[in-house]
């Protein structure tokens, strides 16, 4: 399948590996990339060396492209952002902020860039700072949101833009892809799927509680404070809820989730841990290989967009 996307940044298949904070390390990104979709290192919170040595480490592990996310409320996105350029990163995509301050660094170094978007306003805005393509990423998203849907999203950031969009929030399977396609996308980026990778490093008590959600079992936390977060409910949101509710205050807040993703991924701690995950979780029902997931999902989408009377070959 070939689009905008697939010829831009030489991948086979226009499906992208979110950048998850603990989860996408080297050996998930390695994984989708040898796959023939885009794998992405995801860099979290993470310093800046622990980031030059997962880049690294992938580039051992595959010939294929891949990426780095760089999470730019990160202290050290400064640095990561300048490793990106020095270790010859193919691609950058950003999340929860503007990355146009290192704009022209990448472009200079021949970096692919994608911001990630939540708003039409954001996604013209990148477009005139020269970014390569956008990500729209709807609020059914897992970590960190807008407010938008991806099916209201998509397609107005579609309209407002001449780059390729690529869609993300609430897709998981070949309807999700092609539906996105229908909406003017040109690739899919997922990660709750991912998370339950088998080459994914997420504890498998985290993946048991992807695969046993149902539609209706992510909240959003932080709405108050202007930093929403989705994931699955747990002690911790209820907890957390409950103290918003009462007008607790950010600092008092941040004490719940100080750390609590690491719990999750890490340690498998599935009650106060912050389980991030998309409302899509509930369609994930079993861990499968980078491979098979790509596999089942282009298979899927390809018989449906010829249904559709999109041919791609
Ligand atoms: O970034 C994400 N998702 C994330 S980041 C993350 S790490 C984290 N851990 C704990 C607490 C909070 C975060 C987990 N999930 N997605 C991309 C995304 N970017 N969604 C929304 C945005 C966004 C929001 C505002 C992008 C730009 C923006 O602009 C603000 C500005 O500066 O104008």
């Amino acid at each position: 399948m070939k689009t905008r996307i697939t010829e831009l940044l030489g991948i086979e298949h226009p499906l992208i590996q979110g950048g998850m904070a603990w989860v996408a390390e080297y050996r998930l990104a390695s994984a989708v990339s040898e796959a023939g979709g885009l794998g992405i290192i995801g860099a979290g919170g993470a310093p800046a060396e622990f980031v030059r040595e997962q880049i690294r480490k992938a580039r051992a592990a595959t010939d294929k492209p891949f990426g780095l996310n760089i999470m730019l409320m990160n202290p050290e996105a400064d640095a990561i952002a300048q490793a990106a350029a020095e270790e010859g990163v193919k691609v950058v995509t950003t999340g929860a902020g503007n990355p146009g301050k290192y704009m022209k660094l990448w472009k200079e170094a021949g970096i692919r860039v994608i911001p990630v978007v939540a708003s039409v306003a954001m996604a013209k805005m990148m477009e005139r700072a020269g970014a390569d393509a956008v990500v729209a990423e709807g609020m059914e998203s897992g970590g960190h949101i807008g407010s938008a849907t991806t099916m209201a999203l998509v397609p107005q950031v579609a309209d407002a833009v001449e780059i390729p969009v690529i869609a993300a929030g609430g897709i998981a399977d070949g309807r999700g892809f092609a539906a996105a396609f229908m909406l003017g996308a040109e690739a899919v980026q997922m990660g709750t799927r991912f998370v339950a990778a088998s080459e994914s490093v997420a504890h498998e008590n985290y993946k048991k509680k992807i695969i046993g959600a149902r539609d209706i079992d992510s909240e959003v936390t932080g709405m108050s404070h202007g930093h929403p977060v989705r994931q699955l409910r747990n002690q911790m949101t209820r907890e957390y809820l409950k103290l918003e509710k009462a007008g607790a205050s950010f600092e008092e807040l941040e004490q719940l989730t100080l750390g609590a993703l690491r719990k999750a991924v890490v340690e498998g701690d599935v009650m106060n841990g912050t389980l991030m995950a998309g409302q899509i979780a509930g369609l994930v029902k079993q861990e499968q290989s980078c491979r098979e997931i790509v596999q089942e999902i282009m298979t899927e989408a390809e018989s449906l967009l010829e249904g559709a009377g999109l041919k791609w070959k």
